[in-house]
């Protein structure tokens, strides 16, 4: 028991008990950054769905406020589903969300704040017209979920979009309305992906290519690439492509059709999922949430009493180095929580060694590190026409000449439990590298009944870049960003003994060839106030 009360987080959002799941209606309001999410208030697992509320200054602090709404109509009797907000111009805010209904039909319902000068926005009105949308035609009644935030069209409409399947082809689709009441579906759909299936939690927003600042999400022209997210039902991931969208005729086409949405890129490439932005116009960026899900098992988590975490906040931002890649990296008040700060320049770690690194209490942290690869080894060792990938070779314990090498977060002495969070550098026939970042779970608990998968994708790393990455250990939650954040991966993970005051931190380097330099800054993290 002891063990299970040190797994839950200590500055990642959660309820103070029961299951949570996707983040609803992210929205900055009157000086409040407003967080809703989907929850059970009687146990640790799905159902009896709400909308959990709480409010924040800065993202990271959060005031736990009333259930914003229940489950309490025929058209949503079955759930209060996930939805979105959208801010009018006159500065009134509208929620969409989906109901499911007594018959378990999925609908589209529309609230609104009871009292719109109430900052915390505590009471809320569903609209007497409800449900506003219920499934057209040609699509099967529990396929339709999930409406996206609205923008604006140049005619002045709202426009938003929700997904669906039909057959095996994931779509989404399209509608125009003035007043939130009547909707016009448009002719086709935004964009279809066929394989995918079902598309959860479409999002869909402008990225700059220019600017640094996040844009409105009714931002256009021609400084302006489209992102479009999908959280596929079949594989519990989350996809995104950048492409370019043509507000006249509602579509949406992926700059490159290899990597379209829901067979290419990931946000994250661990345990993330049902992901939602919002554009805060506080702060003039786009925020991401996300949802932690558990790995261990459903029986264990009725008995630690909760169940799921929030990620941190991060900002979304077009990568102008590549172009082609999206970089996610944590909201700028996290960094308020860093507490004293241990540095280690230039520890060597030669290859096929393990280095420990001293930083006593090892369960709240920031690290951030960068890495040297020996010149010689990279230039001298023969290229193999074999292609790597982190989940299908041997994880940390498989060694190449130039990796694997990064670090064991939340490790035992006797690094019998460990969790490497690594890079892996393959070369060609050619000479050419490529560059993996990767986590590997299958040594991360003694405990039997919990995920043990490895992780991981390619990271683009540009012409004399170092290797970098910046790794928060929150208890049982690991939240890892390779360059800068173009590769992320979200760790979930359970360990027995590496936990509390035993748990370490080591540097390692498992490459057979090259020796790397690596340069540290490690944080501890004081806990976030979540009350
Ligand atoms: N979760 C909600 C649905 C959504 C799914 C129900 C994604 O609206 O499609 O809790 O996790």
């Amino acid at each position: 028991n002891k063990i299970l009360a040190w797994q839950r987080s200590a500055y990642h959002f959660q309820p103070k008990k029961n299951w949570m799941n996707d983040p609803n209606g992210p929205v900055f309001y009157k000086g409040w950054y407003h967080f809703f999410y989907q929850y059970n208030p009687y146990g640790a697992v799905w159902g009896n769905i709400v909308w959990g509320h709480a409010v924040s200054m800065d993202l990271i602090h959060w005031r736990h406020l009333p259930i914003a709404m229940v489950p309490d109509q025929w058209y949503d009797i079955n759930g209060v589903w996930t939805g979105s907000a959208t801010i009018l111009a006159d500065g009134q805010l509208v929620m969409l969300y989906t109901g499911s209904t007594n018959e378990s039909v999925q609908v589209q319902n529309l609230a609104y704040p009871a009292d719109p000068s109430d900052p915390l926005l505590t009471n809320w009105i569903k609209y007497s017209g409800n449900p506003v949308l219920v499934p057209p035609p040609g699509i099967h009644y529990k396929d339709f979920r999930d409406p996206t935030t609205a923008w604006l069209t140049p005619e002045g409409k709202w426009r938003f979009t929700i997904g669906s399947k039909v057959n095996k082809i994931g779509i989404s689709l399209v509608y125009d309305t003035e007043d939130f009441k009547s909707y016009q579906l448009l002719d086709g759909v935004l964009h279809g992906v066929p394989g995918t299936g079902m598309w959860e939690c479409v999002d869909f927003y402008p990225v700059s290519k220019i600017q640094e600042n996040g844009l409105d999400t009714s931002d256009n022209g021609p400084g302006v690439k489209h992102v479009l997210k999908t959280s596929l039902d079949d594989d519990r991931n989350d996809y995104y492509a950048l492409g370019i969208y043509d507000s006249s005729t509602a579509k949406w086409t992926p700059d490159n059709p290899i990597i379209d949405v829901g067979i290419g890129l990931r946000y994250d490439y661990g345990i993330f999922y049902a992901s939602k932005t919002f554009y805060d116009q506080n702060k003039k960026r786009r925020v991401l949430w996300g949802w932690i899900k558990e790995t261990d098992s459903e029986d264990t988590d009725v008995r630690k009493g909760w169940s799921s975490v929030q990620a941190i906040p991060r900002t979304i931002r077009l990568d102008k180095e590549t172009g082609s890649n999206l970089v996610l990296w944590p909201v700028e008040e996290f960094d308020k929580l860093r507490l004293k700060k241990k540095v280690f320049d230039n520890v060597e770690a030669k290859a096929g060694s393990v280095v420990p690194l001293d930083v006593g209490s090892a369960t709240q942290l920031d690290i951030v590190v960068e890495f040297e690869v020996d010149q010689k080894a990279l230039e001298s060792i023969n290229g193999t026409n074999t292609t790597y990938s982190c989940n299908a070779n041997g994880g940390a314990a498989e060694r190449g000449a130039l990796g694997p090498f990064g670090l064991l977060v939340l490790t035992d002495n006797d690094q019998v439990e460990q969790t490497p969070v690594y890079f892996y550098i393959s070369k060609d026939i050619q000479g050419n590298f490529s560059t993996f970042f990767c986590a590997d779970h299958s040594r991360s608990s003694k405990a039997p009944d919990v995920d043990k998968a490895i992780y991981g994708s390619t990271v683009p790393v540009i012409k004399g870049e170092k290797l970098s990455m910046r790794v928060l250990v929150d208890h049982s939650v690991v939240e890892s960003f390779g360059q800068g954040g173009r590769t992320c991966i979200t760790s979930r993970i359970y360990p027995t003994t590496a936990v509390g005051d035993d748990a370490r931190l080591f540097l390692f380097n498992n490459a057979t060839d090259a020796g790397i330099t690596a340069s540290l800054q490690i944080w501890q993290m004081s806990s976030a106030y979540v009350q």
